[in-house]
């Protein structure tokens, strides 16, 4: 059987790195869309590159950007893949509040012209993923999210979901929408949360220096691990009808149970103490200050709690986490702590 060929766009990202290696193992031909700029942003693949030059490559990167058509459908002609998996994206929630025509144009316009184009090109046989959020359930009324709660997104990032379902409907493709909640690694970006917190600790375990500056840490999040959540992600283009699925762990912790427990690696118990902007968090040993809350890390619009019911896709994908709170939390900090080891 000739391999199956997939292209992935966001590929220098977590979600894209991840999902780049998967594949890779299972045998596929892997193409990848990255952006043009003008430092190296390839650090994530550097592992699994390969010299186009040489023999039996299965593995391409392609210059492109999802907000141009024209390259999407070029891209899309050239590597005729089976699947793709859209990650490419402008994630960063906060971020989105100030970039927020930009966020809405990769979101929104990135996903259009990659399904549009599949239907000019009239490649049946393709199945695409959509990178939905959890994000679009906002500040939900209900206790857990599912497939059928209401979408009142509370900023200008999470939007592609109903383009999706759109072209999903209108023209019979298949087309799926992973509604993820917040899903975590050691490749995570430096300045979401968990791995803003594990790069200090990991720092603090050697200097035993600075201080740790954050926003709304009352707020609380499903937390998953990455590579758990990639896996049900390829699971969800392997069934025989498109459809959405929410990943998620079911059980959710705020921001403080995470620093708590990414302290406690290193040995240091944090305890907190004040309210709102004056709450800080000390070292039970020595009493010193090691957290402070700082203004400009709250947003202006925030979603308080999110808790995702994973039930569809355990019954119908077969598909459940692996990992726990604690041992994501761990593995995020050792990790740092070998890349700060290294360095000092
Ligand atoms: O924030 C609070 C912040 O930026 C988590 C993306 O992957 O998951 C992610 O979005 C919480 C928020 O992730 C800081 O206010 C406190 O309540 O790590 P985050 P996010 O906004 O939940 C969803 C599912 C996505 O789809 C997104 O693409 O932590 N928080 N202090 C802080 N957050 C940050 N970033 N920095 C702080 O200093």
């Amino acid at each position: 059987m000739k391999n199956k060929v997939a292209l992935i766009t966001g590929i220098t990202g977590q979600d894209g790195s991840i999902m780049a290696k998967f594949l890779l193992k299972k045998g596929y031909t892997v193409h990848g869309i990255k952006r043009r700029v003008s430092l190296f942003n390839t650090d994530r693949v550097e592992d699994i590159y390969q010299d186009r030059h040489a023999k039996s490559v299965n593995f391409f990167l392609h210059y492109g950007d999802v907000t141009d058509s024209l390259n999407c459908l070029d891209i899309i002609n050239k590597t005729r893949p089976d699947e793709i998996y859209h990650f490419a994206a402008q994630s960063h929630v906060a971020i989105s509040f100030q970039l927020p025509v930009y966020t809405s144009t990769v979101g929104t316009l990135g996903t259009l012209n990659i399904l549009e184009s599949i239907r000019l090109l009239n490649i049946k046989k393709i199945k695409f993923y959509n990178a939905s959020s959890s994000e679009m359930y906002g500040n939900s009324k209900q206790k857990k999210q599912d497939e059928n709660t209401v979408f009142q997104p509370n900023s200008p990032y999470a939007t592609s979901y109903w383009i999706t379902k759109n072209y999903r409907e209108s023209y019979k493709m298949f087309a799926t929408n992973g509604i993820l909640f917040n899903h975590e690694s050691e490749f995570r970006g430096n300045t979401f949360v968990t791995r803003k917190i594990s790069l200090f600790v990991a720092k603090y375990s050697n200097t035993k220096k600075g201080i740790l500056y954050l926003g709304n840490i009352n707020s609380r999040r499903d937390w998953g691990y990455a590579p758990d959540y990639i896996e049900g992600i390829w699971k969800m283009l392997q069934i025989k009808e498109p459809n959405d699925f929410v990943l998620s762990t079911g059980k959710n912790y705020s921001v403080k149970d995470f620093i708590v427990e990414a302290f406690k690696i290193i040995k240091i118990n944090i305890k907190f103490k004040g309210k709102g902007l004056n709450e800080v968090g000390y070292d039970t040993f020595d009493n010193k200050i090691i957290m402070k809350i700082k203004k400009e890390y709250f947003r202006p619009n925030e979603v308080s709690h999110l808790l995702g019911d994973n039930s569809k896709a355990k019954k119908i994908l077969k598909w459940k986490p692996k990992t726990n709170f604690k041992t994501l939390v761990k593995i995020m900090v050792l990790n740092d702590r070998k890349y700060f080891s290294k360095k000092t």
